[in-house]
């Protein structure tokens, strides 16, 4: 039983100012795993106030400086790679190798690429006579979710360190302990007091307060769209930068020409990945009128492939989701896709069998889906893979476009030129063509209702700045 019922504060971990608790639930189970405190806003006060105060120092560090906390940060990570990856896998429900690769490595990968985008970050610029000076922001309030609790706290952590700004952090309650082994790793990497702090608690009483602190100058939020636009709306009270990491309803678009038995396992993969609660997951599956039947054919057999199972087990690919409100989410949308028409080819409503004392759900498929359908328009965050068919490229495009989000997408086929030619048109931040690795130096973020900014590499450290133009005679 993990039992941290402490704040993160002034490089410390101190009591909370009141005695309440939050259980913590092993979603593969449903048994309690640990506590941790309610935070309330006096605590949130006393961590804003040693970020504001750490501030003062840590803005005046050198590149350099930061550059070596920052390594020194990365090497104490990876020291905990195993109390993390179970950590992950307990508190998510995700598969032990998939805690491993890429929760754990996408985490590590920011601190090490922050470092690195450091080398020759340029902080002064000259422009005519003007200097242009780039300013760490301060302050920066960090609320981050459940679905990747080690990488959306680090891409964001990383990037506010390397700028010399000082953060305040609330991890989602579902999956706080990671977050909570992220304040050891400062703690032993030596980090000054107060440049890292971390309180724990509801979104309702911690989230609203970060987003509405006068003394806190900057939001980065990961999350639901609602709870971004209540977010801004806080902020806009005090006139605060925020930048939003939202949801998506990415779209993978299936070209003729492609290998279809590749085009299926990359489609299941960026499908099905952490049970489909992926911001970036392929969401809505475009294929051509002249493959779709094979595709379909070959999806039906190769999803087998994907062994739900324990978290603990090596070869479990899918696990539970994360929460009962997960599970009934993803429930009420293949009600909806079967009300409204779809046809459900694979899975369907309830738990796999052998699998009813967790969140569980069906790896589910949809053929027969057009455009207009909630399955097809709204986020599910969950294992269900809506397929669609075009006739041309343009139709193609038109469906993948056809979105409130814009936050990833993808391109599987041979002809490269026509692969680029359809990743440039689809309006996203992120499109990936095949099954093209992870850039940590490129931009990561959404246009569109997908959110506002952008993280990862120099993109991210430039989120934490402020530009200062000085002029001279
Ligand atoms: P959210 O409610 O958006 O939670 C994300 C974070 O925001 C958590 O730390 C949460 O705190 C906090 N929060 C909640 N209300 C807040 C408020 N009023 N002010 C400031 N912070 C607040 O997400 P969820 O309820 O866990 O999931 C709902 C849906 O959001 C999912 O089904 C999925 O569609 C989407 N989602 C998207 C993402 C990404 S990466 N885009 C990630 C997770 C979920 P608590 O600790 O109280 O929850």
């Amino acid at each position: 039983m993990l039992n941290r019922i402490q704040h993160f504060i002034n490089g410390e971990w101190v009591d909370s100012t009141d005695t309440e608790i939050i259980n913590v639930i092993n979603p593969a189970n449903k048994k309690v795993i640990g506590k941790i405190s309610d935070g309330t806003t006096e605590d949130l006060n006393r961590a804003v106030k040693a970020a504001k105060n750490a501030f003062l120092s840590f803005s005046k560090t050198t590149k350099k400086e930061r550059i070596t906390l920052l390594n020194q940060i990365a090497d104490e990570f990876e020291k905990r790679k195993k109390e993390i990856v179970d950590t992950i896998t307990l508190e998510l429900g995700s598969p032990i190798s998939n805690s491993y690769i890429p929760q754990f490595s996408m985490a590590l990968a920011h601190y090490r690429q922050a470092a690195k985008e450091l080398e020759d970050f340029e902080f002064v610029e000259y422009k005519n006579k003007a200097i242009v000076y780039k300013e760490p922001i301060g302050v920066s309030g960090l609320i981050t979710p459940w679905n990747f609790p080690a990488n959306q706290a680090s891409t964001k952590i990383a990037s506010a360190i390397a700028s010399g700004s000082t953060v305040v952090l609330k991890p989602a309650q579902l999956t706080p302990f990671t977050a909570m082994i992220i304040a050891d790793v400062f703690k032993a990497a030596g980090a000054p007091k107060g440049v890292f702090n971390l309180v724990n608690g509801s979104g309702k009483e911690i989230g609203n307060g970060i987003s509405s602190h006068p003394d806190i100058d900057f939001v980065s939020f990961t999350g639901s769209g609602a709870v971004g636009q209540k977010i801004t709306e806080n902020a806009a009270k005090t006139v605060k930068k925020v930048s939003l990491e939202l949801g998506g309803k990415s779209p993978l678009i299936v070209l003729k020409d492609c290998n279809i038995e590749k085009a299926v396992d990359i489609t299941l993969s960026k499908s099905l990945f952490n049970s489909g609660q992926v911001c970036t997951a392929a969401a809505k599956i475009i294929i051509p009128e002249a493959i779709h039947d094979d595709f379909v054919k070959v999806l039906k057999k190769r999803i087998s492939k994907f062994k739900i199972g324990d978290p603990q087990n090596q070869d479990t690919l899918i696990g539970p989701l994360v929460s009962e409100k997960q599970f009934n989410q993803v429930q009420k949308y293949i009600d909806t896709g079967i009300k409204e028409g779809a046809n459900l080819i694979i899975g369907g409503k309830g738990h796999p069998e052998g699998f009813e004392g967790g969140f569980y759900a069906r790896p589910t498929v949809f053929t027969n889906v057009n455009s207009n359908m909630s399955i097809a328009q709204e986020e599910i965050f969950g294992p269900v893979i809506p397929i669609l068919s075009y006739e041309d490229i343009p139709e193609a495009i038109k469906i993948a476009n056809d979105t409130i989000y814009g936050l990833a997408g993808y391109v599987i086929g041979n002809d490269k030129e026509l692969a680029q030619e359809t990743a440039i048109s689809i309006r996203a931040g992120r499109v990936t063509i095949n099954d093209a690795p992870e850039d940590y130096s490129a931009p990561f973020g959404g246009y569109k209702q997908s959110g506002v900014g952008r993280e990862w590499g120099k993109y991210g450290i430039e989120e934490y700045l402020e530009l200062k133009a000085i002029l001279t005679e």
